[in-house]
């Protein structure tokens, strides 16, 4: 075979791919080569190989100049580097569609006169799988995945998918994958008829040798728009496919124009290519796009240091990390040391308790098996990541450790005894972190002679499964220590946030200072435990605050907040409900009663008229004049508090930009991401109107709703957090 290009080895390829820059000019995106009577046609957009306007524009070339040479009889068009492609260049999407849309490239390829192949490998998402879709045939590797995630940007594919697609695979094999968001497999996508070949040895070679058989027996194109759909969506088959998406598409619109877009593919298909661009642009332009899109942003954005005191970070080497160390052998120990093990790291978990270490074992042989059980993981991997976890009594094994992570009782004393003795033990380049949440990491790092290489990584429950970490920096902290932990995020997949070292950190002050806090003083003046829970889970939150403190255990927020409180103190009658219950042995799910009460066995949160009587003394007790509460009050007070505490947050520096604080709130604290998190969400509402509201309850209700000077500063200025963070560079 006689190729104009030799360039067959893979790493020749991807050093290529990360050669180049992105966009630098549609023809290097794009290149062209001719191999026998093959064109092959070659998308190199790194990172993702996303099919930006200059891609687009560098194909049509390419198809129009391989058409010409008569040798040519058919296309072949992949792409170098990881992936075929991610899709539709979001970073576009505020822009109008420049020249060609992906509607010209796709009628373009499927009216050309030879047939056009699309070879996939790694992944092909959204636009990237449209783009395969409009070929005439389509070879996947095996490890390929093809998916249309739009849905989690709160759009619709609008390149053809929702009409391409239930051609190709039926009408509700299509709904089901577009709703789920969740690519499939390469052997998935023959089962269901969505590539021809599925390629287990070098794809390009098959995809040659594919086309050159084409060649060969004069096979000609195929276009899939010339297909009909096989299948009618009645109603209850809509239905039905929503069922398993409820809880994620709960408040959400998007799901029902992607409906709308699928039932037209049974018209002809120039009329639903019609309806769909329509929809897509509504999809477009909606808010839960809008916010989507911030937030898929915001937590890239949150990985890269942001803020500019980070500068030094970013260009600071990290340390490699190979070998954990855990101290104590809790709940959050073990889970750290899972989510350490599934990131195939050496884990040491020490706790001079054998008991403890016991105990922690049998934890991470169960929640390990139940994973197997669940199908997520199988049992070798299983045993693979139970063998990466031994445990020690002996505190000097951990020794060699590039990262120590303390994760003992909640005490001050006993912190600053294990970190120092910790201090004198490891290697001066390892990182010494705590998992504390309560309290001061500046003060545990000051019990070290290095307190450079000390910071706190705030890990939520479950640790192993949780999405969010905070990474707790103190003024002490180096660049080196932050980048290192930053490495450390990255391992262990989570999505991280920098977060300064005051009461609470970022997540906890403001669901303390103001989301919960103002749901419990909402209670005292009348409304029921049932009626706040619904209000917030009606606004979108994934479950209401007193179900939530059910869940994790009434003692554990008083316990928390008594450490809190030897930081800063909180006057009465913050959290006087809780603590109360919590002095009661309610302690929520576990003891069967709580906020609600639970028959045993069940989780079904039911009123209790105890708690309705206990609210009712203590509200009597402070004086406080109870009412009816309507639902609108509920939301507005609990949404407008956070927003309030959230600016203050960033004004103290305790978060770098709003657009982090939205990260941590809609990756653990379960506000909806289809409202961008909760600055985005004053941005939305307006910071003026944020403002007015916020200085009515301020008079109404007294000290403590204070409006954030950061609010009024940006408000009188016609400003908004999205504006503040993007001057940040310049603070
Ligand atoms: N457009 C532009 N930039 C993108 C991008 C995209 N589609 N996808 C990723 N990036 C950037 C990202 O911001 C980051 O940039 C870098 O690539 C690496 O990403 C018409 C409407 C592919 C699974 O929804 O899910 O097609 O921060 O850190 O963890 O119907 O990125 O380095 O500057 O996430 O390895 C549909 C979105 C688009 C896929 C890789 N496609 N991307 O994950 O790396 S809509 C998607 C992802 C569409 C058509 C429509 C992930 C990834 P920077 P990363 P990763």
């Amino acid at each position: 075979m006689q190729s104009d290009v030799q360039y067959t080895e893979h790493e020749t390829v991807l050093s290529y791919a990360k050669e180049m820059s992105r966009d630098t000019g549609a023809s290097r995106i794009v290149t062209s080569d001719t191999v026998g009577p093959v064109g092959l046609i070659c998308i190199g957009n790194p990172p993702v190989n996303a099919i930006s306007q200059s891609v687009r524009q560098g194909l049509v070339g390419a198809i129009a100049q391989a058409e010409k040479k008569p040798r040519i009889k058919v296309l072949l068009l992949m792409s170098r580097g990881d992936m075929f492609s991610a899709g539709a260049d979001i970073t576009e999407f505020d822009r109008p569609q420049g020249e060609p849309s992906f509607q010209q490239v796709q009628t373009r390829i499927e009216s050309s006169p030879l047939p056009v192949v699309a070879a996939v490998h790694g992944l092909a998402l959204g636009g990237g799988l449209e783009l395969a879709m409009a070929c005439h045939y389509r070879l996947a590797h095996k490890n390929a995945k093809l998916g249309m995630p739009e849905i989690t940007l709160g759009i619709i594919p609008g390149a053809g998918g929702t009409q391409r697609l239930p051609r190709l695979i039926g009408a509700r094999a299509a709904l089901d994958m577009i709703l789920s968001g969740t690519p499939i497999s390469g052997l998935d996508a023959k089962a269901r008829g969505l590539v021809d070949e599925v390629v287990e040895s070098d794809l390009r070679d098959a995809a040659l040798s594919f086309c050159e058989r084409l060649a060969h027996d004069g096979t000609g194109p195929r276009p899939t728009c010339n297909r009909t759909v096989i299948d009618d969506l009645d109603e209850t088959e809509i239905a039905a496919a929503l069922l398993p998406h409820a809880r994620v598409l709960k408040g959400r619109t998007t799901q029902n124009l992607v409906i709308e877009a699928i039932k037209a593919a049974s018209l002809p298909f120039s009329q639903g290519i019609a309806i769909e661009a329509a929809l897509a642009q509504k999809s477009l332009a909606s808010r839960e796009s809008l916010a989507l899109r911030h937030v898929f942003f915001a937590e890239r954005e949150s990985v890269k240091l942001a803020g500019s005191s980070s500068a030094d970070a970013r260009q600071a080497q990290p340390a490699a990390i190979r070998r954990v160390a855990i101290i104590g052998a809790g709940t959050m120990g073990s889970g750290i040391a899972m989510a350490c093990a599934d990131a195939r790291l050496e884990v040491l978990v020490n706790d001079d308790d054998p008991a403890a270490l016991t105990r922690s074992r049998e934890t991470i042989h169960s929640t390990y098996a139940s994973s197997v059980k669940r199908g997520r993981i199988t049992q070798g991997i299983a045993d693979e990541r139970v063998q990466r976890i031994r445990s020690t009594v002996a505190l000097a094994d951990v020794a060699d450790a590039d990262l120590v992570i303390e994760a003992v009782f909640e005490d001050m004393e006993l912190k600053k005894n294990v970190l120092s003795k910790l201090d004198s033990m490891v290697p001066p380049q390892s990182l010494i972190a705590t998992n504390t949440s309560t309290l001061s990491v500046t003060e545990l790092a000051r019990a070290t002679a290095h307190p450079e290489r000390v910071l706190g990584l705030h890990f939520f429950v479950p640790a192993h499964a949780s999405k969010l970490l905070e990474i707790v920096r103190t003024g002490h902290t180096s660049p080196e220590s932050l980048s290192t932990a930053f490495r450390v995020g990255k391992l262990l997949k989570k999505i991280v946030v920098v977060a300064g070292d005051g009461f609470g950190f970022i997540g906890n002050r403001m669901m303390l200072d103001g989301y919960w806090r103002e749901a419990e003083q909402l209670l005292l003046e009348g409304a029921t435990p049932a009626q706040v829970d619904t209000a917030l889970e009606n606004f979108g939150f994934a479950m209401g605050p007193q179900r939530v403190s059910d869940l994790g255990g009434n003692d554990v927020g008083t316990k928390a907040r008594v450490q809190l409180f030897k930081r800063e103190s909180r006057p009465d009658p913050y959290f006087v409900i809780a603590d109360r219950l919590t002095e009661m042995g309610r302690l929520g799910q576990k003891t069967g009663r709580g906020f609600y009460r639970y028959e045993s066995g069940s989780r079904e949160a039911m009123p209790d008229p105890e708690v309705i009587s206990l609210i009712e003394k203590l509200a009597s007790e402070r004086g406080i004049l109870r009412r009816d509460i309507g639902d609108q009050e509920i939301v507005e007070r609990c949404i407008l508090s956070l927003i309030n505490v959230g600016a203050m947050v960033l004004e103290e520096g305790i978060a770098a930009r709003a657009a982090d604080v939205d990260v941590v709130w809609t990756s653990g604290y379960g506000f909806p991401r289809y409202l961008g998190g909760p600055m985005f969400y004053a941005d939305t509402l307006g910071l003026s109107h944020v403002l007015e509201r916020i200085r009515h309850y301020h008079e109404t209700l007294g000290h403590y709703w204070r409006p954030a000077p950061l609010i009024e500063r940006l408000a009188a200025a016609g400003s908004n957090f999205g504006h503040w963070d993007k001057t940040s560079a310049s603070r």
